[in-house]
């Protein structure tokens, strides 16, 4: 797929190579922080975006027209394998991801369903459409949420702030959590591998609420199902980006699941992530999305402060430490990317 890319900066960087300038995607860069997403949100539910191909096509198109980044991501979500496996999600204007049935028990558990990738048959052909409208512009980037991230939605059903009733199980029923974790992953693999059948050029793991592990349950709750997925993915010349808030920490046992690129959170120094990982190993990241709120002279500075750092190493992919919050004005994010794109090592 990648050599017949027009634009394949962001496939050689999460490769390893030294590229013209670094490539630049937004995580969350299809969005509530731009107005024609909400002209097509006032319209559908959430779910029925992601459902119908043409409109998740539409929406995951928006960025690429009117930021012109270097990447394009499926507009989905990481919630939708628990769907299929039996979730009853809901998305409330405000309130974010529900789940009007969690799953706190062995019964529960048991109930989620593995056999269950034709229910998400309509992801392979969002792609297919999608891979239509780029037409070789761009990579496309596939997703799906990592297992402990997606755990900690079923057994919360809904956000939480400290994921106390997810530790809880993890600490008093650690036999329970694998079981759910490894149902989880064994669907995750199934899921990625579709969208690699599908035409998706690169992938990348959502870890996104990691950062509440400590070192040793990272480890036995997160990494060891990372791990069985990016080594059982069908990868050849599709680059795996492993995201974790978190990874400040934990990225040298991210780097043991071997994937092209860590995408990682704003707190560590990125030339010292970069520099402490296994030699070919790619880092994304890492700008505090905060900036973009801020005077664009600031926002400007802190790209080029990272710039600066950055110059000369090879596999850099320009992104945030997080998504793009649905109020940080769309001037801000378009100026960020214009100045990315004019930076030259
Ligand atoms: O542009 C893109 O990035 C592509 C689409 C995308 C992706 C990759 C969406 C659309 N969601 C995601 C992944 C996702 N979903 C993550 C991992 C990335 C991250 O950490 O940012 C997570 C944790 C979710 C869960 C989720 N879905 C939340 C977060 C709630 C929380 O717990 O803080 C929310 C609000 C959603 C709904 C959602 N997903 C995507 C959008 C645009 C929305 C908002 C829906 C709406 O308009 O109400």
């Amino acid at each position: 797929m990648s050599t017949t890319l027009q634009n394949d900066l962001l496939i050689r960087a999460a490769f390893g190579q030294l590229t013209e300038r670094p490539p630049v995607w937004m995580m969350r860069q299809a969005g509530r922080f731009m107005p024609e997403y909400w002209e097509i949100k006032n319209k559908y539910s959430f779910l029925e975006m992601c459902k119908t191909p043409e409109i998740a096509a539409d929406v995951t198109m928006l960025p690429v027209d009117l930021l012109g980044i270097d990447g394009a991501i499926l507009f989905s979500d990481i919630l939708v394998t628990a769907e299929a496996m039996g979730g009853d999600l809901s998305f409330e204007q405000g309130v974010g991801p529900r789940f009007a049935n969690p799953v706190r028990s062995l019964a529960d558990a048991e109930k989620l369903n593995t056999d269950c990738l034709p229910k998400l048959e309509y992801v392979a052909d969002a792609i297919k459409v999608i891979q239509q409208r780029l037409n070789g512009s761009i990579p496309l980037i596939g997703f799906a949420g990592a297992p402990f991230t997606i755990l900690s939605y079923l057994v919360e059903g809904a956000s939480s702030k400290d994921f106390k009733l997810t530790k809880l199980m993890l600490n008093n029923e650690p036999a329970l959590a694998h079981k759910i974790l490894q149902k989880i992953a064994d669907v995750t693999v199934e899921y990625l591998n579709m969208q690699i059948a599908a035409g998706v050029n690169a992938v990348q793991l959502f870890d996104s609420w990691a950062l509440a592990l400590s070192w040793n349950d990272y480890k036995e709750f997160s990494h060891y199902y990372n791990q069985q997925i990016i080594s059982k993915l069908n990868r050849k010349d599709i680059p795996v980006i492993s995201f974790c808030k978190g990874s400040s920490v934990f990225a040298p046992i991210m780097a043991e699941a071997k994937p092209d690129v860590i995408s990682v959170d704003w707190n560590a120094d990125l030339k010292n992530i970069k520099q402490s990982l296994p030699q070919g190993i790619a880092v994304q990241g890492n700008l505090d999305p905060f900036v973009l709120y801020a005077d664009k002279k600031v926002i400007r500075e802190k790209i080029h402060q990272l710039f600066e750092r950055m110059r000369g190493e090879e596999g850099f992919i320009f992104n945030l430490g997080h998504g793009i919050m649905p109020d940080i004005p769309f001037d801000n994010v378009k100026y960020a990317i214009e100045t990315v794109k004019e930076f030259r090592y």
